[in-house]
């Protein structure tokens, strides 16, 4: 039976919007203007997860720990930077980059595993402070729980949040948390 003349227009406007949709999908400029970007920020000796202490750290290495960011920004709609280095200054200088993206609007936050920077370091806190930085401190083990040494941290004080002693699922919850703290709605 040929199509009246209403449903040959409604035809048309399903297939335009379908096209539109499409066009959308496809628009990379698009999405990289609308997705925020995670900073994922691991510090000294990070890199050697999954290779020693495995009772402390568990047996995963931080390939498998960008894997699992990398699944947990997906969910959340973010864009996901991961990172590591042995450097405190390159540490300092990515945090002070993410505060100038997050003001921009590009960037929802940081997730900063100091390692044991976390411990020592004063410039990491006033990088923190100065860049003015959504920031989640994150540790893989219960720092309370070891020795007295890792009970103190110099990052806690200019942290929006705190996670800790979860293993490296922590990862996904404190980006789960970052999504939270960017809600606007
Ligand atoms: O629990 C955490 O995530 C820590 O930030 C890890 C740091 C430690 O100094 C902090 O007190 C707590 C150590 C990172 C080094 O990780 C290694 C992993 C495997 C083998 C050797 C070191």
């Amino acid at each position: 039976m040929p199509l009246s003349g209403a449903a040959r227009l409604r035809q048309r406007i399903i297939r335009a919007l379908l096209a539109g949709m499409r066009d959308l999908e496809s628009d990379h400029t698009l999405k990289d203007s609308v997705m925020k970007t995670a900073l994922v920020l691991n510090g000294p000796n990070l890199n050697l997860l999954g290779m020693r202490e495995p009772a402390v750290y568990g047996s995963q290495t931080l390939a498998d720990v960008e894997a699992l960011c990398l699944k947990a920004c997906a969910a959340h709609g973010f864009k996901l930077d991961f990172r590591q280095s042995n450097h405190e200054g390159i540490l300092i200088e990515a945090i002070h980059d993410a505060g100038r993206a997050e003001a921009a609007g590009t960037l929802a936050g940081v997730v900063l595993n100091a390692g044991a920077y976390t411990h020592t370091s004063v410039a990491l806190h006033d990088a923190i402070k100065g860049s003015g930085v959504t920031l989640i401190e994150l540790h893989i083990s219960n720092v309370h729980a070891r020795e007295a040494f890792r009970h103190h941290s110099y990052i806690s004080p200019v942290a929006k949040a705190v996670v800790a002693g979860f293993g490296i699922k922590g990862y996904a919850l404190a980006i789960a948390g970052l999504a939270e703290l960017t809600q606007t709605v």
